[in-house]
């Protein structure tokens, strides 16, 4: 059992970022037993839910003309648009069925302003408007976080840099995350994450 001081924070591990999902992650499944293991280990124990009305900003299908996986610049900087996923309350935006949801203590839901985008589990995608994890994580005394889950270069990068940028201690398990590599996107994540103090274990 690892100290009270530490939490485990799984990203998205969600349906529509796994094989047969409307973003499907490479491999995105294949995590899904070991997280299984590993959170009984941890005292603190969070889920993130990528959680999107339908019509949401960062859905290409909202921007007539623009395909998914383009870039459009939004008021708090560039968007990449996606395909529809996550829509509230559908299968695509569930945990994946064999993901041990009970062990979780707190569930935290995000990207669920129309208008803005939310990769990180601290902060919105204008790096301002938060979560509220960072008082949560704070409140339960913890200063180290563990962070696996979906994507490596998206959502569980945001997430690190912002943890450490909030003063967490951070380590991403890589091995217990997928990425979606669009670009030289998991290159720039790696390197984005050990500029900011992250540890890749
Ligand atoms: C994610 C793109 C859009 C993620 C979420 O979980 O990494 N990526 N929404
Ligand atoms: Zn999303």
């Amino acid at each position: 059992m690892r100290p009270a001081n530490e939490a485990l924070i799984v990203i998205d591990v969600q349906n529509d970022f796994c094989p047969g999902g409307a973003l499907a992650v490479e491999g995105g499944d294949e995590i899904v037993a070991p997280i299984n293991a590993l959170l009984p280990e941890f005292q603190v124990r969070v889920l993130t839910q990528d959680w999107h009305p339908a019509g949401h900003s960062s859905f290409a299908s909202t921007h007539p003309g623009q395909d998914p996986f383009s870039v459009i610049e939004m008021p708090y900087g560039p968007q990449v648009l996606w395909p529809d996923h996550c829509i509230q309350g559908s299968d695509g935006a569930a945990f994946h069925k064999n993901l041990n949801t009970d062990a979780a203590d707190l569930v935290i839901r995000k990207g669920f302003r129309p208008g803005i985008d939310s990769y990180s589990a601290f902060f919105e995608n204008d790096h301002e408007t938060p979560t509220g994890l960072e008082g949560y994580l704070r409140a339960r005394g913890v200063d180290t976080v563990t962070l696996v889950g979906l994507a490596t270069d998206y959502c569980v990068n945001y997430s690190a840099v912002d943890a450490a940028g909030c003063g967490f201690k951070v380590r991403v398990i890589t091995s217990l995350c997928r990425a979606i590599d669009m670009d030289g996107s998991l290159d720039a994540a790696r390197d984005g994450m050990k500029n900011a103090g992250v540890t890749l274990a």
